[in-house]
């Protein structure tokens, strides 16, 4: 087994998933701000640090997703978060994607950047001690969305990035998300789920990736948040499963997915049932955001006397996700 087949099994096994903490500066200084926090580079360094020293973290996350700022700061005692993470037995990765940008010619539709210098950034990256890496892409529905040239433009890039990470040594998480906003049904984000998808692979296959040294990082398949019908857990589950039997080569070791705005408790319960559908050739687990860090980082609103509670909150979303797998 190569390594970076060893590196994305240990990533989607045992029970464990992957925490997505990569906000960009941008998403972090507002998130920090909206439970009354100062955007400052200490503040978003002592909330990283909260999340990576949470007591017992290593028997649900396998890896930590980390963005450039972070990988550079280091935690209270002086070491660095990869550091840290590789000696708590947590593999640490990092975002290489540059943003979600406006596409030309396609309005309300973005492609996603990063590729200039990403051999030269994965070099350095794997001397700090990423052993993984990460790259979003993002598709909005709308009745003439996605266009083919954003679903084009964006699958191109991602296929790209992950040759240029296993080029140099990372396990890749390509991360296509279909975004929940608006008010489609259930079967319209089936759909363009399962055209991303497809195109992705198709891609993915002419760059030659190695399907066997990635992780897919995909969305749920659910209705957009506004649709006034929404599928029950089961159904979502369900249909989620389909989609990526129709879609995702058996090769592939994992699937972790994002929760995209999911409230905890629902990503939570999307996650369990779909364990549920029958047997499956790749591992089924979490790469989530919001859905794991949310709670924390609202107890924690910067206060250090709320700090153990606030490891608590976060703990308890990784082992209810660990234990619904
Ligand atoms: C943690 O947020 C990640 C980075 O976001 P920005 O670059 O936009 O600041 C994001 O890619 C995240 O990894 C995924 O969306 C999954 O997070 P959620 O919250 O959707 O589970």
């Amino acid at each position: 087994m190569s390594s970076l087949t060893e590196v994305a099994n240990t990533l989607v096994s045992n029970r464990r998933g992957v925490l997505a903490a990569d906000e960009s500066i941008g998403t972090m200084s507002s998130r920090l701000e909206s439970v009354g926090v100062e955007a400052t580079d200490e503040n978003r360094r002592a909330y990283r640090e909260l999340i990576v020293t949470t007591p017992d973290l290593v028997d649900s996350i396998s890896g930590i997703i980390l963005a450039d700022d972070t990988l550079r700061q280091k935690l209270s005692d002086g070491r660095t978060f990869p550091e840290a993470l590789a000696a708590m037995g947590i593999h640490p990765g990092i975002k290489v994607d540059t943003g979600a940008k406006p596409l030309a010619g396609a309005p309300g539709e973005k492609v996603t950047e990063g590729l200039d210098g990403l051999r030269e950034r994965v070099a350095e990256y794997v001397s700090r001690g990423a052993t993984f890496a990460k790259w979003r892409a993002v598709f909005n529905i709308g009745d003439d969305l996605p266009s083919e040239r954003a679903v084009r433009a964006n699958v191109h890039a991602l296929a790209r990035y992950a040759g240029l990470c296993q080029e140099g040594g990372l396990v890749p998480i390509v991360e296509p998300e279909v975004l929940m906003d608006g008010s489609h049904s259930l079967a319209r984000c089936q759909q363009v789920t399962r055209v991303v998808l497809r195109s992705l692979f198709d891609e993915l296959a002419l760059m030659q990736a190695d399907f066997d040294g990635m992780v897919l990082k995909p969305n749920m398949v659910v209705a957009g948040k506004d649709c006034p019908e929404q599928p029950s857990v089961d159904e979502a589950a369900q249909t989620t499963v389909d989609t990526l039997r129709e879609t995702v080569p058996p090769s592939v070791p994992g699937i972790a997915f994002l929760s995209g705005g999911q409230n905890p408790e629902t990503a939570t319960r999307h996650l369990g049932a779909m364990q549920n559908c029958g047997s499956l050739p790749w591992e089924l687990t979490y790469s989530f955001g919001r859905a794991l860090v949310g709670p924390a980082l609202e107890t924690w609103r910067g206060n250090p006397a709320n700090w153990e509670a606030a490891q608590r909150a976060l703990s308890v979303r990784a082992v209810a996700n660990a234990a619904a797998r």
